[in-house]
């Protein structure tokens, strides 16, 4: 069988991540390929050594050019923070790997441009980290919507809450800082909900929006692990580049209104994806916490008995439901990224299109530049002129 050498970049929370799902997959599902996962890069060697024996990657490296340049890697997947991005992914391409990209695929739409050129140059398969897309309850409301079943679309409303910031004492991460995360709330939430608005209600016409940085200075950071870190309780402080909070209205080119607030200052609210869909036949509700749940209200039902139904994305002829387990034995979060890898995986094996691609990738990044134009100059900005 033929085999399929990955190169992982990066190992915390994204890279173990998707170093479970890549040890999942060929248990659950069927691949005409052998994956193995081959090598991971980090710049620490003490820590990417350690990483390696943990997650499962037969070998490490330390320079990241040697990296992806080695001949026996077949995709380098990209799982560092956002400002490494683009240096990553097209040195991979050059290398004619395939790529795969953790969001927001650029710190701006005009380097996830030059990264979609050179992928497109090198005609290499791409793929970005909207890993929410393949949720089986999003799979079911995008067929639910293709069939028609709720209309035509009048209103999207979508929300990523969360709170781990919100404490002012919490250090400067780097996802805090410009330079390195792109964004706040706006590209590290708001980039997933603006992806299931594209994917589910079509592309954005315009937007317009307002941001907030509520915390504006914090102590320096001493030591980072995953989403947190700690700082001395001596730290200077250091300020804040980033949005705390993006909200935002928008609307579609098929006409549909759209409204979006992404915040790290939810109390209560640990890791919160939610919207709504409102159709001329029916309305779809998902909520991230009930990730095997899809509500959906139909107008065609008998009127007396109308009502949200609560639809349990779990049956086998439920998307991906079968290759877990009997029916209403319930998946979570990091379900997703076996979904998004096993596309990936099947793209590469039987040369077909990938999606969400670095097109999409693109289209987000426009979007987000296209709210912080609004929020800087005012009023609302037609997404195309990004
Ligand atoms: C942290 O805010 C984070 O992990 C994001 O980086 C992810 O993309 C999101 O899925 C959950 O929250």
């Amino acid at each position: 069988m033929k085999k399929i050498n990955i190169g992982l970049l990066g190992y915390k929370f994204m890279g173990k991540a998707h170093s479970n799902a890549y040890s999942k997959l060929g248990m659950f599902f069927d691949l005409d390929a052998e994956l193995v996962k081959k090598a991971v890069f980090g710049r620490d060697e003490q820590w990417v050594a350690a990483a390696a024996k943990k997650f499962g990657w037969e070998t490490y490296e330390t320079n990241w050019q040697k990296f992806v340049s080695r001949p026996d890697l077949d995709i380098i997947d990209i799982t560092a923070p956002s400002n490494f991005h683009k240096e990553a992914a097209i040195a991979a391409a050059e290398n004619n790997k395939h790529v795969f990209c953790e969001k927001p695929l650029a710190l701006n739409t005009k380097d996830a441009r030059d990264i979609l050129a050179v992928a497109k140059k090198h005609n290499i398969k791409h793929q970005v980290g909207f890993n929410y897309r393949f949720a089986p309850a999003i799979q079911l409301a995008k067929k639910i919507i293709e069939d028609g079943k709720i209309g035509q679309i009048y209103h999207f409303r979508g929300n990523y809450l969360q709170d781990f910031i919100v404490d002012p004492t919490f250090p400067l991460v780097w996802r805090l800082d410009k330079s390195v995360a792109g964004s706040g709330s706006h590209g590290d939430l708001g980039a997933h909900v603006i992806d299931l608005a594209r994917y589910l209600v079509g592309d954005f016409k315009r937007v317009m929006g307002i941001q907030k940085t509520f915390i504006k200075e914090r102590p320096i950071v001493e030591k980072m692990t995953g989403l947190s870190g700690s700082a001395a309780e001596t730290a200077e402080y250091g300020t804040v580049t980033v949005d705390d909070a993006t909200i935002f209205i928008s609307e579609f080119e098929n006409g549909a209104l759209g409204s979006f607030e992404a915040t790290r200052f939810a109390p209560g609210h640990k890791n919160d994806l939610s919207f709504e869909i409102n159709g001329s036949k029916g309305s779809l509700r998902f909520d991230l916490l009930r990730i095997n749940e899809l509500e959906y209200f139909s107008r065609d039902d008998e009127p007396a008995l109308q009502g949200f139904r609560n639809i349990q994305v779990t049956q086998d002829m439920h998307p991906y439901a079968a290759n877990w387990w009997p029916a209403g034995h319930v998946i979570g979060y990091e379900h997703t990224f076996v979904h998004e890898f096993y596309e990936f995986f099947n793209a590469i094996i039987n040369n077909t299109p990938t999606s969400p691609d670095f097109y999409d990738g693109m289209k987000c990044c426009q979007v987000l530049e296209a709210v912080e134009a609004s929020v800087e100059n005012g009023g609302f900005v037609n997404v195309a002129e990004i």
